[in-house]
């Protein structure tokens, strides 16, 4: 229940409840809220109160409102655990999810003083610079803008990219190339979707984003890939095993 003398705010105490539920599975994914009325009957709040528990919610990702129908449960977020290194098909894979990609742009450039550091080529030194939205079940999860040197992708036409980029491009390079893909470092940080963002993914104004940041090395330690990407904060949690080191 709702406790009034308590020194936690009431729409924390009610955002505390509906998170409960939705962790319990009183209330499941798809599952329609009761109405802002509903609420501040029940629980002998303000309705403005009860709004302001919900909004929260729905940033959070816990919720989301459609137009006209009302508030709804989210499906779990998507959790990766990051102490494997995997591809999008992969993990997509493992969850029993359709991989799919939107090739937004493929195209030959030189690399500049950054790609080029972060890819250990000089600056002007040619790379493929791809960038697609990854789906799962069809519905937009990421934007990756990957940089690779043309070197390790030798004779690619437009039309094969396109190809390959349709798939994996850790299967392409593991068991068509034989690379070995072995190590990354992985930047991981909050930030608020661009408009570019908003278009792709889906989102709307001051929706939140996960930016990531992919190094890769082959075993023999030669830079693979930079890859700048933007997920879906309402759909992906990543999720870190930490040992304590004595
Ligand atoms: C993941 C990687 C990305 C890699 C891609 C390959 C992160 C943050 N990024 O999305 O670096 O290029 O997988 O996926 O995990 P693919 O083999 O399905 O094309």
């Amino acid at each position: 229940m709702i406790d009034k003398n308590s020194p936690l705010p009431i729409y924390y105490q009610l955002e505390n409840k509906i998170r409960e539920m939705i962790d319990s599975e009183e209330l499941k994914p798809g599952d329609t809220l009761p109405s802002e009325r509903d609420l501040s009957e029940k629980y002998d709040i303000s309705r403005m109160t009860v709004r302001h528990a919900i909004n929260n919610l729905v940033h959070e990702g816990y919720l989301y409102r459609q137009k006209g129908k009302g508030t709804f449960v989210s499906q779990k977020k998507f959790e990766q655990n990051l102490h494997g290194l995997t591809s999008f098909t992969e993990d997509m894979k493992l969850r029993g999810l359709k991989p799919g990609n939107k090739l937004l742009n493929f195209n030959t450039i030189a690399a500049n003083e950054h790609v080029a550091k972060k890819l250990a080529i000089s600056p002007g030194d040619l790379v493929y610079k791809i960038q697609r939205v990854r789906l799962a079940d069809d519905n937009p999860i990421a934007i990756e803008t990957n940089y690779i040197s043309t070197d390790l992708l030798p004779d690619l036409t437009t039309e094969t990219m396109a190809t390959i980029l349709s798939g994996s491009l850790y299967d392409y390079a593991e068991s068509k190339l034989n690379l070995k893909i072995e190590n990354a470092q992985q930047i991981i940080e909050a930030s608020v979707a661009n408009d570019f963002e908003i278009e792709h993914l889906h989102l709307e104004d001051g929706d939140p984003i996960l930016l990531i940041e992919r190094n890769s090395q082959l075993s023999n330690g030669t830079p693979f890939e930079f890859v700048k990407s933007a997920y879906r904060a309402d759909q992906y949690k990543f999720i870190i095993d930490i040992k304590r080191n004595k």
